[in-house]
């Protein structure tokens, strides 16, 4: 069986459940602060590893059989379409997420290419009507073909940067006819491999100009939702450009391009960027540039980008308490950037590893909505800053104080008395909150 035919419908049958094919923690329709789980969480699938992944890796052909039953490339890529729906109605997940190569094959020429994709764009808006399920995201996969090497926006070579900017103008089409909420900027190799060869100059230039011909071409066109940067750090080139959501976020205001971007934080990119997840989407947050996240998790022994599916609850809790921080989902919505492990080779894998997913960002909700609830984090945090409410603290935020002012306060102040940052006690809260 290469699909998901013999799959059942997933359900929520609470935590003393052992039957795999069901939810412990994910129970779409409760309500956490009045707001049912699933407007919280508003799962995605990820088209390009649950449809299209063959689990080949650098010493290893496909394990799985991405052919569905079909021959040619168009009723591949139909009956692709058809069994992704059935999945995602199989586990009640309500968006998905899909690049222009995901859809529909490449053929020999980008016209061969082009009419592929406005034929499959129609079909899966057939689909979309039928079951309901909605576009989360859409991008341009620009950088799978060999013609972009060396870059796409930042390739040396012209003539690539115009293929790239024709394939972003059918992606955001394909995303505007579709309903999709945002579109999606990762820079696949959008980088270097050395400085010797490297204009980075003309690159970075060149990658702004990209994206704001998609803003003037979007905005155009209808498209009323946001544009997205995925920063990671590095892979497939040594150095990307978007290395992370600080850099990510100089680049946006030094071309003026703040007002349309938001950022996708990925987990596993963050942590290959040497932070935390929690990290990158508290600075996301506190410069609202809070977009979406590609959920999935890295392991802490390999330093590449495993795109494992999210297990870590400890890490699920704090990047809940994150997005519940900064209001919740907007535009955005939680995808699975996600992949089964090259064994783990039958479909009811896929289904399996999205059960264990999306309870674990589930629980993750739960336990950071316990924690906000709980208070003692939060107290903590705001005690430890009170100097700032009133006294020299106050003129220091109101901006009343100076350097001579400052000067004059420690010449009469008594040494200042230090409180403990307490980081032992905060963990031993957030276990108690996690466990109990
Ligand atoms: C690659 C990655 C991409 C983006 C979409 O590391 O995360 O799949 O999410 O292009
Ligand atoms: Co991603």
């Amino acid at each position: 069986m290469n699909n998901f035919s013999n799959l059942p419908s997933i359900h929520y049958e609470g935590p003393k459940s052992t039957n795999p094919f069901a939810y412990r923690y994910y129970d779409a329709n409760r309500l956490i602060d009045g707001k049912p789980m699933k407007d919280h969480l508003k799962f995605a699938m990820s088209y390009w590893h649950t449809m299209c992944a063959e689990l080949t890796d650098p010493f290893g052909k496909a394990t799985i059989d991405r052919s569905y039953g079909k021959t040619e490339p168009m009723e591949i890529a139909k009956a692709k379409a058809d069994a992704a729906f059935e999945f995602m109605t199989k586990l009640g997940i309500e968006y998905f997420c899909f690049h222009d190569v995901d859809i529909a094959p490449e053929g020999s020429s980008f016209a061969e290419f082009q009419d592929n994709f406005h034929e499959m764009v129609s079909y899966i808006k057939g689909l979309m009507d039928q079951t309901g399920i909605k576009l989360l995201w859409g991008t341009a996969n620009c950088f799978g073909n060999p013609r972009y090497m060396h870059g796409a926006g930042t390739s040396c070579n012209a003539d690539c940067f115009a293929f790239a900017a024709a394939q972003i103008k059918n992606a955001l089409d394909a995303t505007i006819a579709l309903g999709g909420t945002g579109y999606v900027f990762w820079g696949g190799r959008e980088g270097y491999e050395t400085l010797l060869n490297t204009d980075m100059a003309l690159e970075l230039d060149n990658m702004a100009r990209l994206m704001k011909m998609a803003v003037a071409y979007g905005r155009a066109h209808g498209f009323t939702g946001d544009f997205y940067i995925e920063p990671k750090p590095k892979e497939p080139t040594k150095h990307q450009y978007d290395f992370d959501a600080s850099t990510v976020l100089a680049f946006l205001r030094k071309y003026g391009l703040e007002k349309d971007f938001k950022l996708n934080i990925e987990a596993n990119h963050a942590t290959l960027a040497g932070h935390t997840f929690q990290h990158e989407l508290c600075v996301a947050r506190i410069n609202n540039a809070f977009g979406s996240i590609d959920a999935n998790q890295g392991d802490m022994f390999l330093g590449w980008d495993t795109d494992q599916f999210p297990s870590n609850v400890y890490d699920a809790t704090l990047c809940m308490y994150e997005v519940l921080k900064a209001g919740g989902f907007q535009t955005g919505g939680l995808n699975f950037d996600a992949k089964v492990r090259r064994p783990s080779f039958r479909f009811e894998d896929i289904a399996l590893a999205y059960i264990c997913g999306m309870d674990t960002m589930a629980l993750g909700l739960l336990k950071a909505h316990a924690l906000i609830a709980d208070g003692r984090i939060d107290e903590f945090v705001a005690k430890r800053y009170a100097s700032y409410q009133t006294g020299i603290g106050k003129q220091i935020i109101d901006g009343t104080a100076t350097l001579e002012s400052l000067e004059q306060y420690a010449l009469n102040a008594p040494e200042p008395k230090m409180e403990s940052g307490c980081q032992e006690y905060l963990e031993s809260v957030l276990n108690n909150v996690l466990f109990s």
